[in-house]
């Protein structure tokens, strides 16, 4: 394998988080800084050469469009640089799935764009950033790590940005790719993907927009007040993710409020609260002129209909399409 020259950019996290004690519970993310980061690398001999750049140091549960913005060019200078062969981002776990999915919606992928964190803090016992992060430098170092978008390390497998969710709050095996569950295993001395890289070209799908407009989720219950729904909707919304029960379903009450407003110009977007929910188009999703999520969790339909609705998408039928593509 050539020589590999990662670019690390890092947000912060529990991967880079303190403790203050092997075995305690609570504890700050984003205390030890990028330069202290790969000075603890630096002991692990890893093959690849790093250079490092400090974005933020907050908890995954903070960021957004601040973060968002400063990261997307970073990785794109780093993209463009020929010095570069691969970026490894770190990041907290909680909102990880959303900041790779906007990255690989916007981002070119000919070179590995691959994202990593830990659940446990960097002085607990058990510690797992390290070892996800040598992971994360085999994947980045591996040239068929291309065209498969952008990539999160975790738990020693390889998941593609869309496909990944957080599902557990503990263990370290936190991570699951649904419905394609992950695409690689990974240890520090060995990668195996499962299968052939699938982005046809380089492109980028989307510009990345840094005013993303307002998109709110509303999640749906058994005995659900549809005042609720009327306003979370206010007249500042551009678009509203239901996470609906079982299959995007909701009380008629409350589909009423969102037929209104979608007549009112608000870009609707079935999704479910189910775990590994799959929400196909129902017959009345014509007439209302709604969406429906597909596999996409209402975490990561937000961010699409968000891109959508940047790049001046309105029509139900053109957002269908890009909430059916893989
Ligand atoms: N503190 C949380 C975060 O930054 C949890 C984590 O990183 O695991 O997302």
């Amino acid at each position: 394998m050539a020589h590999a020259r990662l670019t690390v950019l890092a947000t912060g996290g529990t991967i880079a988080g303190i403790a203050g004690s092997a075995l305690a519970h609570d504890y700050r993310p984003g205390q030890i800084d990028i330069a202290e980061y790969l000075s603890r690398v630096k002991g692990l001999g890893l093959e690849a050469e790093f250079s490092g750049r400090q974005i933020a140091n907050i908890g995954s549960e903070d960021i957004g469009p601040a973060v968002w913005t400063p990261l997307h060019s970073a990785i794109q200078d780093a993209l463009a640089d020929p010095g570069c062969t691969g970026v490894i981002v770190t990041h907290g776990t909680d909102t990880l799935e959303e900041t790779a999915f906007l990255l690989d919606l916007t981002l070119p992928c000919a070179k590995p764009v691959v994202l990593v964190g830990a659940m446990r803090p960097a002085d607990a016992v058990g510690y797992d950033g390290l070892r996800n992060f040598a992971n994360a430098a085999r994947v980045a170092s591996d040239p068929d790590a291309s065209g498969r978008g952008v990539l999160v390390v975790m738990g020693d497998r390889v998941f593609a940005a869309r496909d990944v969710r957080k599902v557990r709050t503990r263990s370290t095996d936190a991570f699951r790719g649904y419905p394609r569950g992950s695409i690689g295993l990974v240890t520090p001395s060995a990668l195996d993907w499962f299968g052939a890289p699938w982005r046809a070209g380089d492109a980028a799908r989307f510009d990345y927009a840094s005013d993303l407009p307002p998109v709110v989720i509303l999640y749906a219950h058994a005995d659900m007040d549809p005042d609720l729904a009327r306003r979370i909707v206010g007249d500042d919304q551009r678009g509203i993710v239901v996470a609906g029960v079982g299959e995007g379903n909701l009380p008629d009450t409350v589909r009423s409020v969102l037929v209104e407003r979608r007549r009112q110009g608000v870009a609707v977007v079935r999704a479910s609260r189910v775990d590994e929910g799959l929400v196909d188009r129902e017959p009345e999703d014509e007439p209302n002129g709604f969406v429906a999520s597909r596999a996409l969790n209402p975490q990561k339909a937000r961010i699409l209909l968000q891109l959508l609705l940047a790049s001046g998408v309105s029509d139900p039928a053109e957002m269908q399409a890009a909430f059916d593509e893989r």
